[in-house]
């Protein structure tokens, strides 16, 4: 692979290594981005994280065509709801609860059609998807045994939403050791103000968890 390439983004420049920088989508499921969901049934407005869908595409052409690592990540639980604590599946008064049926099916439940990943963002055959019953990718998941199988050493971070899952993630990853780049236009919250906070807190202190930075500086800088 071609050496590192400097990615302009805060709190300064990401040095990319082609080959070891993964792709990491983070939860484009139908049941937060579409009515009827997951998402819906908190009560949010879901059309705030559609935006994201084009920028994360974007991203995933980008690495296919050079053949780099994809990762996947889908919340999701068994239909047993055996890997769903009670604290999650309780917790407040939802109009439908994680495991209930709705418009899209069981609401986070593996095979359902809400679980899916939006057809605009479907995993390739190839492509690592990755089912995770927290809000951390790293938590409960094969995730970091997968990463350390391909040499990766980088995560450049899409999906949603940006202060519960991808913040979550990006800070399990830096723990274990990963530098993490968040693209500002591939990750969406349903309250743009904790968005803008999220991103704050991921490059405050010198990149106290990583690095954030637009689209364009991304893919301006792929060799
Ligand atoms: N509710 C909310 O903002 N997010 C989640 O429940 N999961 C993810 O962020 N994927």
């Amino acid at each position: 692979e071609a050496g590192p390439v400097t990615v302009a983004a805060r709190p300064f420049a990401f040095e990319l290594q082609p080959g070891r920088a993964a792709l990491l989508v983070i939860d484009m499921q139908r049941d937060f981005v579409e009515p009827g969901g997951f998402g819906a049934s908190l009560g949010n407005d879901v059309t705030l994280l559609q935006a994201a869908i084009a920028p994360t595409r974007a991203l995933l052409d980008a690495w296919r065509a050079r053949g780099w690592p994809v990762l996947h990540t889908r919340e999701s639980h068994a239909a047993d709801l055996s890997d769903c604590p009670p604290a999650k599946r309780l917790r407040g008064q939802p109009a439908l609860r994680i495991g209930d049926a709705g418009p899209m099916g069981r609401l986070l439940v593996r095979g359902e059609p809400g679980c899916a990943i939006v057809p605009e963002l479907a995993a390739l055959p190839g492509e690592v998807v990755i089912d995770k019953p927290g809000k951390g990718a790293f938590h409960a998941t094969p995730l970091q045994a997968t990463l350390q199988a391909l040499g990766v050493t980088q995560l450049v971070v899409a999906g949603v939403t940006t202060e519960v899952c991808v913040q979550s993630t990006m800070r399990e990853a830096n723990d274990r050791g990963y530098d993490c780049l968040l693209v500002e236009e591939a990750t969406a919250s349903y309250f743009p103000a904790f968005k803008a906070a999220a991103i704050e807190m991921i490059v405050a202190q010198g990149g106290i968890v990583g690095w954030a930075a637009p689209l364009s500086a991304v893919l301006s800088a792929l060799p």
